[in-house]
């Protein structure tokens, strides 16, 4: 089974290094849907019936789940029905600091992360900094779910109301059935209206298929893929992390204006190929990494399919982080209505 490592960060252990500095964040892309189901990886899922999406605020933290899911042993993504995409109202005017998810059943039991797909959090009322096509994509979580800890003077800015749209995707490698699955995400924030105030961040999905959809062909024996996308804000880049899926080798990010290499993050996999690990790079000590407007980004990615045969949208090079501009009130032109056309069963390829 293809393994999805959603990264980031580690980047937020080090509170005090962080305090002068800026955050990262996440995207992916959606795909194409259909009646009475969707389509993912061109193939048709059947839509899991019963799954809702709910949350619990307290004065410091929302819990937003979303269940229940029954996952039978041994069912692969494309066999498992899979949740529609559901709408998280945003019930606060302030900031979301980190995000913490993990499986439980009804009686609160921890389920394997394994059984996890993957699960992306998407904000319909902004449109992505560097890809304006897409929607801004504030959250990510694969089968290890991963924490996005918190930057100690930074915040990701959202508005009371603000739709955000929660794609999940499940399957189940192990012998073991699980029944009344939720996934749970809990996010601490922080109201506008606190005295602190917070910097905001902005996630930052750079990816080999630019502004397109993420997902590709992996070819037999070693390939590579390049992206560029163009940065139109000055501001830095705080750090960054990577996603990709097995039989990675490596992710770089260049700045070609300045022909610098800004990141270079080797994938740690198995004796399979099977994906481990995607390092995260800080750029603390010298106060991000500082782009300007007008800065052309390459992305590269290297992989070592050693199955022998093409694997069908098996891949994907993104550079994830946590960009903060020098002037964020160039960013307001990024809130948009969120789009129409969207329907419960859309969902993007993995
Ligand atoms: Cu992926």
């Amino acid at each position: 089974m293809r393994k999805l490592i959603f990264f980031l960060p580690a980047l937020l252990l080090s509170s005090s290094l962080l305090a002068q500095d800026k955050p990262a964040d996440s995207s992916h892309d959606m795909d194409h849907m259909q009646h009475g189901g969707f389509m993912q990886g061109g193939m048709h899922h059947a839509v899991a019936k019963g799954v809702k999406i709910e949350q619990k605020i307290d004065g410091h933290t929302i819990v937003v789940r979303i269940g229940p899911m029954n996952l039978p042993a041994n069912t692969s993504h494309m066999k498992m029905p899979q949740p529609p995409d559901l709408e998280w109202q945003i019930p606060i005017d302030g900031w979301l600091l980190a995000y913490s998810p993990k499986l439980v059943d009804a009686n609160g039991n921890t389920i394997p992360g394994r059984v996890l797909h993957h699960s992306a959090f998407w904000n319909e009322n902004r449109a992505d900094f560097l890809c304006p096509n897409k929607e801004e994509h504030i959250f990510g979580a694969g089968g290890e779910l991963t924490n996005w800890a918190e930057i100690p003077g930074y915040g990701y800015r959202v508005q009371m109301g603000d739709t955000i749209r929660v794609e999940t995707m499940v399957h189940n490698p192990t012998d073991t059935s699980y029944e009344n699955v939720y996934l749970e995400v809990t996010i601490p924030y922080q109201q506008a209206a606190d005295d602190a105030k917070r910097k905001n961040v902005y996630p930052t999905w750079i990816d080999v298929k630019s502004c397109g959809n993420s997902g590709y062909d992996l070819p037999a024996g070693n390939s590579k893929q390049n992206g560029t996308v163009i940065v139109k804000y000055n501001g830095a880049l705080l750090g960054v992390g990577g996603h990709m899926h097995d039989y990675a080798k490596q992710l770089t990010l260049e700045d070609v204006t300045r022909k610098e290499t800004v990141a270079s993050l080797d994938a740690k996999v198995d004796d399979h190929g099977e994906l481990l690990s995607m390092p995260t790079v800080l750029f603390l000590d010298r106060g991000g990494y500082k782009f300007a407007a007008g800065d052309v980004l390459k992305i590269s990615a290297t992989y070592d399919n050693t199955t022998g045969k093409l694997l069908h949208d098996g891949a994907m090079g993104i550079v994830v982080g946590y960009f903060v501009p020098l002037d964020d009130s160039a960013m307001a032109a990024l809130r948009r209505k969120p789009a129409a056309h969207h329907m419960a069963g859309m969902s993007h390829d993995h």
